[in-house]
């Protein structure tokens, strides 16, 4: 280009990245060209895909950046009393679609690309997800970002800039094989480094107690460096902050040890620091005693709360009205040490007063519990704590004694209850009870469904719940709507719109209004047509991830989420296994041909689940391959499961298969989006599983099997899964099979044997047999709907319809009004 262009093309560059009503194709086009031009160094007529997508990711961060200014100077404007997030996990999936969504640039983005040449759509498919979550629990943190911006709430995310997120998972002879995700090897258009906001924190180290106080010294220090991602709310009024802390030395190379010979000595500091960030654990519910684990949670704690501090002091004048101007919540317990360390802050560094200081502690932070699985409960060894954090374990010890004293009748009560209630778990070795920690510092406590909630109460805390009765609520999780169903099910997504108006994308109670189309055969064949072409779009990907020819009109049998023995797709695979048998005893008995979907990741040190998924991978190949029952049964594992693949399986899907242990998954939120895409549930009573069945209706949901109180009972009066063995000749036959290696030709006869182990000599933990026979009861009253395919339709609709209550806009209504107190606070335009 002649510099005359050059300079036009910088100025539009600049120029065109205003984000407003009248913002237009030609704008877009002129932005997205000036970043390949000037970011990129790259002419269009060679630029490759990914170049397109980076450039388009740059063109939208460009509007997100005023947006994100606009929210901010709103927010310090205003002086607002703002929520702080943390959470060690955010599952965010890709960002550009969603972003161009939520800045409502989708159409002219679209526009714009055509008139380059490329494809949006396509460009969409180069992104790599950020999977720096396991499941369920960093979703929700990511679908709480979504709507927090959407209703306009003054919040900032805070987590772990992980180097590599959840692993990758591939299979080899059905075996599950976990690569690296080194998703951050290129960098990402979506954040920006700040390091003018670094932070330094201490580990390790020991206390001196002298005249005027306390000090921590010989500490090992290490760099808390920012990387900021905009989060965009629906409409694009507000973008909010999601900060990520990424761990570096505070010396690079120590020349010293260099210059005496030490070259890895020399780095040794370097390589310490940065493991710390190095990598998400990968273990879902349990994560016993790994000191990385703790340095991690301290790490981006520490780096969060000085940040916090540093921008309330910036913003205000007077230091009293912290508890006011700040509210922190605990995404678990993984970061509850933050009340330990504000607790630290304002009493050694701040030298307030302990009474003082917590109760601003007891004021500012509140806490979510996500499950009730005692391998989940996060506990510490005191002897790590001691090490990795000298002076909390001596805050802790403090907080605990004024627990322990604060009981009523101290003395006369119980050792027992006292036992119960303290910090430290003096059972086995000594070791500090997170929860604990985070209901006695927490204003608010809350579980994720009603059913968990109760079981919160009356089983886990039940002498917290008895000692600080109002501290406990309920919040039902929900699900962004912007992305399970506006970005993940496009064409559903403009039928609404089309029928509705756009009201249910940000109000998705409004889809109530659906059900008067119900009976409108019109709407209806529309309806049933977005569905068949969803499937027949689930149907091309399973070629590529699978090489499985599926039928489209199939029944889609769908289990999606991690691999957990709670979860019992062991459960599922016997119900296939039924079935088998069934089609070859009787080729003409009548089953609709069903399609059985799996995806999911399991832990790599968790045997039994990786058994499950050679399992079944292995009852895929089987039944896939024989002709006998061709056209009518087929079995897919999809490999790497997470956001991305989520959002082309649930629209397409028939059944939802929800079939945990009652009493075990706390909330389950693949179970709200299933049914909002219109699948119908298959399900037990657990989780919000019960508050779906409340919604929808009994009549268009399946739910079977015990209740959390029946399984209970079953246990407390000695389960023995060997009499349903000895008593079913079908479910022994099928047990038996697993565990002969017919499934597993040319494999040691033992591979499969460890899952028929657990069901029977393993005592069948999760009561897999227990609820078996109403499973296939309930497996067969579903299929009798399927095949009345106006009443299946029926019921697909009224579940579109009837599951508004579980957006998350409704959930962040919750904890804004019960528990943040936060008000909404518009951007200016
Ligand atoms: C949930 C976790 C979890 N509950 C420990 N707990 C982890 C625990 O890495 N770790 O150590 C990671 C995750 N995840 C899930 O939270 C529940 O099982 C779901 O039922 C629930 O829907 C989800 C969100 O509340």
């Amino acid at each position: 280009l002649p510099p005359s262009e050059i300079s036009r093309s910088m100025k539009s560059f600049l120029g065109s990245a205003r984000f407003t009503k009248e913002t237009t194709v030609e704008a877009i086009r002129e932005c997205t060209s000036a970043h390949l031009r000037f970011s990129l160094a790259c002419f269009p007529e060679s630029a490759t895909p990914r170049d397109w997508w980076l450039a388009t990711s740059l063109m939208t961060r460009d509007f997100l950046t005023e947006r994100f200014l606009a929210t901010q100077e709103a927010y310090q404007k205003t002086q607002a009393r703002r929520l702080y997030y943390l959470s060690l996990e955010y599952f965010l999936g890709r960002l550009l679609r969603q972003n161009l969504l939520n800045l409502g640039l989708w159409d002219l983005t679209a526009a714009a690309l055509k008139s380059l040449g490329t494809d949006l759509e396509a460009v969409c498919e180069e992104e790599g997800e950020m999977g720096l979550g396991n499941g369920g629990l960093g979703r929700l943190a990511a679908c709480f970002l979504d709507s927090l911006a959407t209703l306009r709430l003054p919040a900032i995310g805070y987590g772990i800039h992980y180097e590599f997120g959840l692993f990758q998972q591939d299979f080899a002879h059905g075996y599950q094989i976990e690569r690296p995700d080194d998703w951050h090897r290129f960098g990402s258009p979506w954040e920006m480094v700040h390091p003018e906001r670094v932070q330094t924190v201490h580990l390790y180290g020991t206390v001196e107690h002298q005249e005027g106080g306390c000090r921590w010294t010989d500490c090992r220090d290490v760099l808390g460096l920012p990387f900021d991602i905009p989060i965009a709310g629906f409409g694009g009024n507000t973008v909010n902050l999601l900060r990520l802390w990424s761990a570096k030395s505070t010396r690079e190379f120590d020349l010293d040890a260099f210059n005496r010979g030490g070259y890895f000595e020399a780095v040794g500091e370097k390589s310490f620091c940065e493991s710390i960030t190095k990598i998400l654990y990968p273990n879902d519910k349990t994560e016993k005693g790994k000191e990385l684990r703790l340095v991690q949670q301290y790490f981006f704690v520490s780096c969060s709360l000085r940040d916090i501090l540093r921008r309330f002091e910036e913003e205000h004048q007077d230091w009293n009205l912290l508890p006011e101007k700040v509210v922190i919540h605990l995404n678990d317990t993984h970061p509850a040490i933050a009340i330990v360390e504000l607790m630290r802050i304002l009493i050694d560094e701040r030298r307030m007063e302990w009474e003082r200081a917590w109760d601003w502690i007891t004021r500012i932070f509140a806490y979510t519990n996500h499950t009730l699985l005692p391998e989940a409960l996060e506990t510490w060894s005191v002897s790590l704590f001691h090490r990795v954090l000298p002076r909390h374990l001596e805050i802790l010890y403090e907080i605990n004694r004024r627990l322990l004293e604060r009981v009523p009748g101290t003395g006369q009560i119980p050792d027992g209850k006292r036992r119960a209630i303290s910090l430290i778990d003096e059972n086995h070795t000594k070791a500090v009870r997170m929860a604990h920690l985070a209901v006695i510092g927490s204003f608010s406590v809350n579980g994720v469904s009603a059913l968990h909630s109760e079981l919160l109460q009356s089983r886990l805390f039940p002498d917290f719940s008895a000692l600080f009765p109002g501290r406990f609520r309920n919040v039902t999780n929900g699900i962004t709507p912007r992305v399970w169903l506006l970005g993940a099910n496009p064409l559903l997504a403009s039928l609404l719109t089309e029928t509705l108006g756009e009201g249910w994308i940000t109000d998705l109670s409004g889809l109530q209004e659906l059900r008067k189309f119900i009976g409108d055969p019109s709407f209806r064949e529309r309806y049933a047509a977005i569905k068949r072409a969803n499937k027949v779009r689930l149907s091309d990907c399973l070629r590529e991830w699978c090489g499985l020819t599926a039928d489209p009109d199939a029944l889609f049998d769908v289990q999606i989420k991690r691999i957990h023995e709670y979860k019992r797709q062991h459960l599922n695979l016997l119900h296939i296994l039924w079935l088998y048998r069934r089609l070859l005893e009787n080729p003409s008995a009548e089953f609709p041909p069903r399609l059985f979907l799996f995806g999911g990741k399991a832990a790599p040190g968790y045997d039994l689940a990786k058994c499950l998924i050679k399992a079944i991978n292995a009852v895929a190949v089987r039944i896939n391959s024989d002709s006998r029952v061709y056209g009518r049964l087929q079995v897919a594992f999809v490999p790497n499961y997470g956001v991305t693949r989520a959002s082309r399986i649930i629209p397409a899907a028939d059944l939802s298969e929800q079939i945990s242990t009652a009493g075990k998954e706390a909330s389950g939120t693949g179970n709200m989006k299933l049914a909002l895409n219109g699948a119908v549930t298959i399900g037990t009573l657990d989780g919000a599983n019960v508050e779906i069945g409340e919604e929808v209706g009994p009549e268009n949901i399946f739910i079977f099997g015990l209740t959390a109180e029946q399984v209970a009972e079953r246990v407390q009066e000695g389960y023995n899964p060997w009499e349903i063995y000895e008593s079913d000749a079908e479910l022994r036959a099928i047990l038996d099979w697993i565990g002969s290696g017919d499934l597993t030709p040319g494999e040691p006869a033992s591979v499969l044997a460890p899952l028929r182990h657990s069901l029977l000599e393993g005592g069948d933990p999760f009561l897999v047999l227990a609820d078996f026979a109403a499973y296939l009861a309930a497996q067969r009253e579903a299929e009798r709907a399927y095949r009345d395919r106006a009443r299946w339709l029926s019921m697909t609709m009224e579940n579109t319809a009837s599951v508004g209550k579980f957006s998350s806009d409704r959930s962040i209504r919750e904890y804004a009004e019960g528990i943040w107190r936060l008000s909404s606070t518009p951007a200016s335009d």
